[in-house]
């Protein structure tokens, strides 16, 4: 009996430099691959139970009115800031976008940024109003809005000072620290059309002005045309009512937009001829060039991604075969390709985008690879469905003054060292 060869060794099926191998090798080889290349070394570590189990041998717990994740979980967290005792309620959390994985950011760990502090909105007091260069003002309270046909869609939103610290320096904290202000969800909601429609836009409508309705009313204002496309009145949030800290009882989803504009506790929006220019659009989110002067309304986020696995702060254990997966991310539309390099750029491979992949919508992409034990670098670099590429460090900062620390979207490297440990690095 002769043993059957595989048909090519994975020598052969590199897919790019340093260890990068085609998907295939993982669905037709797999088996083969895992015994030549070292997962069975980490398996061999475990040891057959010799006895059974205590959760074998005792009752469990029963049934729950609200879900809480595994114990053993307890470490999976936002990540939260210091906080300022003069700003209480003030601050930002992150998502651990390195302990997840898929697209969906689950209800209790999507990032916050809060301008003032989260508001506790009684729902049977709370009231949206739609004013100003309309035919006819219009106030609704939840009831009333419950009717309305509603749409559902999975969208990111990323605070526009996403990755400020990657833009400056290189922190060796965790993935999530550095690029956890973005968070993805399914929206269900009303499509603001058609509430503009229902109060009828008059002449020289062009951009609204929205506003919460906490202590300090963060005001944004939104141009008219991206209103009457995808912007979303957002009710749900996964499926269940948005959570106090993302807007309840309702908030805007502007899909790709930056997250400032995404008011949350909205109950005000006001259709006017010209922006706002507000203090939240005025003394934060602009991009300060060389020159001193700054752009304004730089609303749709940049075409991004970042490997979550293997990625700063981690230790890989043994050389071997990986599955190196990560986000990819644009505000200009759907992810087409994401490519990813594990020698520092010399060599890129495709990878595989896990379905499934939206527009404006976080997208998981995956690709094997065989670590050989020694050095490397990886990093990814995605496109998106209208051409944009994810820029280098370098050309993301050129256009803007140092001081600039918005709309960040450069490309993100990781070094393993011969160790194994990961590090945050330039590329
Ligand atoms: N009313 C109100 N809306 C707000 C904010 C706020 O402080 N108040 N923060 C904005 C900012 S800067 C961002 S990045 C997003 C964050 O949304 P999240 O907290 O649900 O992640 O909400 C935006 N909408
Ligand atoms: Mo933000």
């Amino acid at each position: 009996m002769s043993r059957k060869e595989p048909e090519s060794r994975p020598e052969t099926e590199a897919a790019a430099g340093n260890g990068l191998l085609h998907r295939r090798l993982f669905l037709t080889q797999g088996l083969l691959l895992a015994g030549g290349a070292g997962i069975s070394g980490q398996a061999g570590a475990q040891e057959t139970p010799s006895a059974f189990p205590s959760w074998m041998t005792r009752q469990g717990s029963s049934t729950r009115g609200y879900g809480q994740p595994s114990g053993f979980e307890e470490g999976v967290k936002r990540i939260t800031g210091q906080g300022n005792p003069l700003f209480p309620g003030v601050g930002s959390s992150r998502t651990p976008l390195e302990r997840l994985s898929g697209i969906i950011t689950p209800n209790g760990l999507h990032f916050e940024r809060h301008h003032s502090s989260v508001p506790d909105i009684d729902p049977g007091r709370h009231r949206l109003i739609l004013h100003g260069l309309v035919r006819q003002p219009l106030v609704w309270d939840l009831e009333a809005l419950m009717r309305y046909p509603m749409v559902s869609e999975i969208r990111f939103i990323e605070c526009g000072g996403n990755s400020a610290g990657a833009k400056r320096g290189l922190p060796q904290t965790s993935c999530g620290q550095i690029h956890g202000l973005v968070s993805c969800a399914e929206w269900t909601g009303i499509r603001l059309s058609h509430l503009l429609d229902e109060a009828g836009l008059q002449e020289g409508a062009a951009w609204i002005v929205a506003e919460g309705a906490e202590a300090a009313s963060m005001v944004r204002s939104i141009p008219l045309e991206k209103a009457l496309d995808d912007v979303i009145l957002a009710l749900y949030q996964n499926g269940e009512r948005i959570r106090p800290e993302q807007g309840y009882p309702m908030r805007l989803v502007v899909p790709g937009h930056e997250g400032s504009v995404n008011i949350k506790w909205v109950h005000r929006i006001k259709v006017v001829d010209s922006p706002g220019h507000s203090r939240d659009e005025t003394g934060q989110y602009t991009d300060l060039l060389p020159d001193g002067r700054a752009l304004q309304y730089s609303l749709p986020m940049g075409v991004k991604s970042a490997i979550t696995f293997p990625s700063v702060g981690m230790k890989l254990a043994a050389a071997g075969l990986y599955e190196v997966s990560g986000l990819a991310w644009s505000g200009h539309g759907a992810i087409r390709r994401v490519e990813v390099t594990a020698d520092g750029g010399r060599s890129w491979a495709d990878a595989e985008l896990s379905a499934p992949v939206l527009t404006k919508c976080l997208t998981r992409f995956r690709i094997p690879w065989s670590w050989t034990g020694g050095p490397a670098v990886l990093a990814s670099r995605a496109i998106d469905d209208r051409g944009n590429v994810q820029p280098t460090h370098e050309a993301a900062i050129a256009p803007y003054a140092e001081t600039a620390i918005y709309h960040y979207n450069g490309i993100q490297a990781w070094a393993v060292s011969a160790g194994g440990e990961v590090a945050n690095v330039r590329m």
